[in-house]
C-alpha cells in the first residue's frame, strides 16, 4: 500500500491561490496540517491574514500574501520571495454569469479568462523555476468538470475551464523529465460560500437554486482532501487528472434533486 510521503525539506512551501475562502482556504488548512508551510494568496488581505493567523494558532506554519493573480508584475514580485517552492495550487478563479452565448457579457468572458487561465499561467510561469529548484515540485491546477463538457448558460466559464485543462495537459508534456508534477483536479458541484453567489452577482435566490434539492453537494473540504491526497503521493506518482463529483451528480447536466 502506498503511504503518504512526508514532504522533503526542500519541498515544504505550498503556495495556494484564491486562499481567502472555499476550496483554497480548505486546501491551505489541510496542507498546513500535512506539514507544509503554506503561503496564502488572494486579493482580500484581511481574509488571508485572518486565515494565516487561524492556521498558526493551530500550531502550523502559514503566511499571508495579498495578491491579484492577474497582475503579472505583482506575481513576479511575489515569486522573488522564494528560492524554492514545493507545491503551487492554482485555485483562484470562478464563474461570472450564466447567460447564453447569444447574450453573454464579453467583459465577463474576458474576466473569467483572465482569472482562471492567465492567473494560472502567471503563477505557473513565475514559480516554475522555484518548483524545479525544489527537486520535487508539484503544480496543481484546480479546473472543473466544466473543463470537459459544456452546458447551456455555461459558455464563458466552460471555455475558460477548457483552456485551463489544456494549459495543464500541455505543460505536463513540455516539462516531462524535469522534477515537477502537473496534477489537475476537476471538481463538479461544490457548495461553497461564494462560487454561485459570485456567479450570480450576489443574487442569493439564484445561487441557492444551483444546489436546490441536492442532498449532498461536495464541500470545499471534500475537494481539499483530493488535492492533499494527490500532493502527498510519493514524488514519482503523478495524478494527471482527478474528476470528483457528488454522488447525486452523474454529469454536468444530470443531477438528482429531491423534492
Ligand atoms: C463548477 C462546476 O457545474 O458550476 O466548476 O460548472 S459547474
Amino acid at each position: 500500500m502506498a503511504t503518504a510521503a512526508a514532504p522533503s525539506a526542500a519541498s515544504r512551501i505550498a503556495v495556494v491561490t484564491g486562499a481567502s475562502s472555499g476550496i483554497g482556504a480548505a486546501t491551505a488548512r489541510q496542507l498546513a496540517a500535512a506539514g507544509y508551510r503554506v503561503v496564502l494568496t488572494a486579493r482580500r488581505k484581511d481574509r488571508v491574514e485572518a486565515l494565516a493567523e487561524e492556521i498558526q494558532a493551530a500550531g502550523h506554519k502559514a503566511t499571508a500574501y495579498p495578491l491579484d493573480v492577474t497582475d503579472r508584475a505583482a506575481v513576479d514580485e511575489f515569486a522573488t520571495a522564494f528560492k524554492t517552492v514545493g507545491v503551487l495550487v492554482n485555485n483562484a478563479g470562478g464563474a461570472l454569469g450564466a447567460d447564453p452565448v447569444a447574450t453573454g457579457d464579453p467583459d465577463d468572458w474576458r474576466r473569467m479568462y483572465e482569472t482562471n487561465v492567465l492567473g494560472t499561467l502567471n503563477l505557473t510561469q513565475a514559480l516554475l523555476p522555484r518548483l524545479e529548484a525544489s527537486g520535487d515540485g508539484t503544480i496543481v491546477v484546480v479546473s472543473s468538470t466544466a473543463g470537459f463538457a459544456t452546458y447551456e448558460g455555461g459558455g464563458g466559464y466552460v471555455a475558460a475551464k477548457h483552456a485551463e485543462h489544456v494549459l495543464a495537459e500541455t505543460l505536463r508534456l513540455e516539462i516531462v523529465g524535469r522534477p515537477v508534477r502537473v496534477v489537475e483536479i476537476a471538481p463538479g458541484m461544490v457548495k461553497t460560500d461564494e462560487f454561485a453567489l459570485t456567479r450570480f452577482g450576489g443574487d442569493r435566490d439564484k445561487a441557492a437554486k444551483v444546489y436546490q434539492g441536492v442532498a449532498d453537494p461536495l464541500s470545499a473540504d471534500d475537494v481539499a482532501d483530493t488535492i492533499t491526497w494527490a500532493v502527498t503521493r510519493p514524488a514519482h506518482v503523478n495524478i494527471d487528472l482527478l474528476v470528483v463529483r457528488p454522488r447525486a451528480q452523474a454529469s454536468n447536466t444530470k443531477v438528482h434533486r429531491e423534492g
